[in-house]
């Protein structure tokens, strides 16, 4: 979609610091993170949120769960505990309409978050 973010981040027409690629997925750095590791895994092709992308390709979603887990192995959380986190529609504070897994760690996570 030409007016996304997420996906000029993949078009590489806006700089984000990458930290992991796949051939449909790509994680990169929160622009404003809320913990020592905060990342976003995305699927490359347009999804707007968690339950589109489940319910038009379950394999892909599956793809961004995996590399969710490889992120926090890259980064070292794997181990501590870390959190994957779909905000999913702007009542839960999606503000991005381009479906992103946050991986939070590096601290300790309190529940419920806010
Ligand atoms: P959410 O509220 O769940 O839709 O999360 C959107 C996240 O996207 C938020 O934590 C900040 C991040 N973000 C917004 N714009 C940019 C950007 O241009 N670059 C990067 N790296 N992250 C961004």
């Amino acid at each position: 979609m030409s007016d996304c973010l997420f996906c000029k981040i993949v078009a590489k027409e806006i700089p984000a610091e990458i930290v992991y690629e796949t051939g449909r997925t790509l994680a990169f750095r929160d622009v404003n993170p809320q913990a020592p590791t905060h990342v976003l895994i995305i699927p490359k092709q347009h999804h707007a949120t968690a339950a589109a992308l489940a319910t038009a390709d379950d394999g892909l979603a599956d793809e961004v769960l995996k590399a969710a887990h490889s992120v926090a192995v890259l980064e070292h959380v794997a181990d501590s505990g870390y959190r994957v986190v779909f905000n999913t529609g702007a009542g839960a504070g999606q503000t991005v309409l381009h479906v992103h897994a946050h991986v939070l760690g590096g601290r300790d996570l309190t529940w419920p978050p806010g």
